[in-house]
């Protein structure tokens, strides 16, 4: 029993806690007498009623000693067998940072090239710079505005004045018709989101007339007042014909256009305003059964370079889709004193067309200015009497010197206004209106029809 007890204490001095729970943790694995020590040591009970001293020390012919002695190997066996270093921390350990392992920062592997930083999108970015005391124009003059607008991606562009739609273009090009203090909106939109920049016009007042104030330029095609209406001396050049129709115009004179296609382009001292209903009057001298339709044409000043270059517009008046309309129609005519291909014992002015057809037109005064060719176009309506009629009846609508200038239905609207391909337009107004000589057709005593006018009306001013 003595020597029992002596192992015990032995074996309790040998044991660190670590070795124990070694052994306890193998008990799975080993079920014999060595662990039966620790067993009775945790429960500080002695003599173990679990384990059968009683029965042992009953067995005389069971040697204590050599129970003692093969627990003892057995004991030691299971420690070898679980040899782990006592101060071996558990991997991962983290309550032990001195002997644990750095833990790894979480980044992704690096690439082989540095990525580039990716740009931050960004809203567009308005750049206007606001001249001293704002901005300002004369009422019915074109406001053009081009802000810089910096974008990493496509823009929509939306102009507002006073809250209501007036552009979605990227420059915005405005015509006032009241003077007053205005605030005109640019809203910049991208994939990223919006800018809105509010600009402040004054527009100012100004006092303009209501008619044209010049010709920049002038065709006559031959006809029976050739060199008359207004009185074209000999020998008078281009210029000195412009001149001449110029101060026609201005002061309300009649300027008689000829045959078809002789024109007139006329501009005023202001923007004529496509405001609501008719907007402006061509002056003729129609009289009831003697209409001499002249078609027209208007344009306004896109460019800015104050001068007619710029696209034209028809007024698609009351026969712009009748089915004996013709477009891009081209006319020449041939200086009858000049011409040598005239046949022999022709009389008129010898004509040919872009349709194949020729002829030869009665009126045979030629413009003395004039070459040997005319070449004149546009569109051609087919004049409602017959040729050598002594009346002509009017259209419905849309045309000069065509009804008395006193009838509404001499008046036009900017609204009609309709580009090369027959689509409407919307003008906000006009710099410019040409006026031609519409019908190909002869009126037996009275002449060539041919549109006369004296000048061109703002029904607005
Ligand atoms: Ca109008
Ligand atoms: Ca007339
Ligand atoms: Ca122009
Ligand atoms: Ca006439």
């Amino acid at each position: 029993m003595s020597v029992w007890l002596l192992v015990m204490v032995f074996l309790r001095k040998r044991l660190s806690p670590n070795a124990a729970r070694l052994a306890e943790s193998s008990m799975t694995g080993f079920s014999g007498p060595p662990f039966l020590p620790l067993f009775f040591l945790e429960a500080g009970s002695f003599p173990p009623t679990l384990f059968p001293m009683e029965e042992l020390k009953m067995k005389k012919n069971v040697s204590l000693s050599v129970f003692v002695v093969s627990y003892a190997l057995s004991f030691v066996l299971s420690v070898a067998c679980h040899s782990e270093p006592e101060d071996k921390p558990a991997l991962g350990n983290s309550e032990n940072p001195q002997t644990s392992e750095p833990a790894q920062p979480n980044e992704p592997n690096e690439p082989d090239e540095p990525e580039k930083p990716a740009e931050i999108a960004k809203a567009p970015e308005i750049v206007l710079e606001e001249p001293t005391g704002g901005f300002e124009v004369d009422k019915m003059q074109w406001f053009r505005l081009e802000p810089q607008v910096r974008s990493q991606s496509p823009v929509d562009s939306l102009w507002t004045l006073d809250g209501e739609e007036i552009s979605t273009q990227k420059n915005v090009v405005h015509v006032f018709a009241e003077a007053g203090i205005y605030t005109l909106t640019l809203i910049a939109t991208n994939e990223a989101g919006q800018s809105v920049r509010n600009i402040s016009v004054n527009v100012r007042e100004r006092n303009y007339s209501n008619w044209t104030n010049k010709v920049y330029d002038f065709v006559r095609a031959p006809g029976q007042h050739a060199n008359a209406y207004p009185t074209i001396p000999p020998g008078s050049t281009y210029a000195d014909v412009l001149d001449i129709v110029n101060t026609s115009i201005v002061s309300k004179n009649i300027v008689s256009l000829g045959a078809y296609g002789g024109y007139i382009v006329m501009g005023f001292d202001h923007t004529l305003i496509n405001g609501p209903g008719n907007d402006f009057l061509v002056h003729g001298n129609a009289f009831a059964g003697f209409a001499e339709p002249g078609v027209i044409e208007v344009s306004w000043d896109a460019n800015g370079n104050g001068l007619p270059d710029d696209p034209w517009y028809e007024i698609a008046g009351s026969e712009y889709n009748a089915a004996t309309a013709l477009r891009n129609y081209r006319l020449t005519y041939y200086n009858p004193a000049t011409d040598t291909a005239r046949e022999p014992g022709a009389t008129g002015t010898r004509w040919t067309d872009n349709q194949g057809n020729f002829g030869y037109f009665p009126a045979t005064r030629w413009p003395s200015w004039l070459g040997d060719t005319l070449e004149v176009g546009g569109s051609k309506y087919e004049n409602l009497n017959p040729n050598g009629s002594l009346s002509t009846a009017p259209f419905a609508y849309g045309y000069a010197d065509n009804w008395p200038n006193g009838d509404l239905r001499a008046q036009i609207d900017v609204e009609w206004a309709v580009d090369a391909n027959g689509n409407p337009v919307q003008l906000k107004g006009i710099d410019f209106v040409k006026v031609y000589t519409g019908v190909f057709a002869h009126a037996g005593a009275l002449g060539e029809i041919s549109t006369e006018v004296t000048g061109v009306e703002d029904l607005h001013l």
